[in-house]
């Protein structure tokens, strides 16, 4: 149950601090992005798989900013995520205008040599995004300005529908390791700092998008210290107050520490 994730209570309860909006490549933390873009509308994209190459997709889901694209010719177990600002997503057209080729899909369930003509059915059948739907990409940060410790909101690439409360466990160079809430690492992963699957604290909120609660795995010892002490404080509190019994543990869920910060190793 995602819709009760609350930054606000979560980040008094852990007592972390969110990385500013200008750690991140994106544009805004206060103004939703325009997603004029509709499920069923084609566009040209990179292959996620084989980024030099140039293929066409079609919009197969949409959420918040977010669109799930296939690729024409594939058969929907390599969907993949673009923001409606993404620099690899270009209206129909601006391939050829290049005096390039669009190229057969990986995973393309028919034989390659009917690429041509599956080509123009595809561009014949559905229509096509209007290029006044996209979006310039904001240019980012010159530099990594993320530190450890700092909390923010990021797509979990193992399950990239998913935009999940995350930590930053470790910076090194231009690389930050994300690190996501009580999870202890199975997801975690290095980013470049200016990674498009980054967001600041509120952006799914923001942009209309779901934002998963942290996990109930594992514990970072200073924050889990500093957790259980507040949790002891509130119930004290609770019970002097109204002099009930011990507060029911959904509460728990909005103080659900973050993982152990071990020292990540590089992939
Ligand atoms: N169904 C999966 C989702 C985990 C998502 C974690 N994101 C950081 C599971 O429960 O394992």
């Amino acid at each position: 149950d995602s819709g009760e994730f609350s930054w606000e209570r979560y980040l008094q309860h852990t007592g972390m601090k969110p990385a500013d909006l200008a750690c991140f490549k994106q544009t805004s933390d206060k103004i939703p992005l325009d997603n004029k873009f509709e499920v069923s509308q084609k566009l040209e994209t990179t292959d996620a798989r084989n980024p030099s190459a140039i293929s066409v997709a079609t919009i197969v889901a949409i959420q918040g900013p977010r669109l799930c694209l296939r690729l024409d010719g594939t058969d929907g177990c390599n969907d993949f995520w673009r923001l409606c600002d993404s620099k690899d997503i270009f209206p129909l057209g601006t391939c050829a205008a290049h005096g390039g080729l669009l190229q057969p899909p990986l995973g393309f369930t028919k034989n390659v040599s009917t690429w041509p003509s599956f080509l123009q059915r595809t561009l014949q059948g559905g229509h096509h995004a209007d290029s006044s739907c996209f979006l310039q990409e904001p240019k980012g940060p010159d530099e990594n300005m993320f530190e450890v410790g700092m909390k923010l909101e990021a797509i979990d690439r193992k399950n990239p529908h998913l935009i999940c409360p995350a930590t930053i466990g470790d910076v090194d160079g231009d690389q930050v390791f994300i690190s996501f809430d009580g999870w202890r690492g199975t997801f975690d992963y290095w980013a470049t700092y200016d990674s498009r699957d980054l967001f600041p604290v509120g952006w799914c909120n923001i942009n209309d998008h779901p934002i998963q609660q942290p996990g109930f795995k594992g514990e970072n010892p200073v924050v889990g210290e500093k957790l259980r002490h507040l949790a002891e404080q509130s119930k004290r509190q609770t019970r002097s107050v109204t002099n009930q019994p011990e507060p029911k543990s959904s509460n728990q869920k909005d103080i659900a520490p973050p993982s152990a910060p071990t020292k990540p190793t590089r992939r």
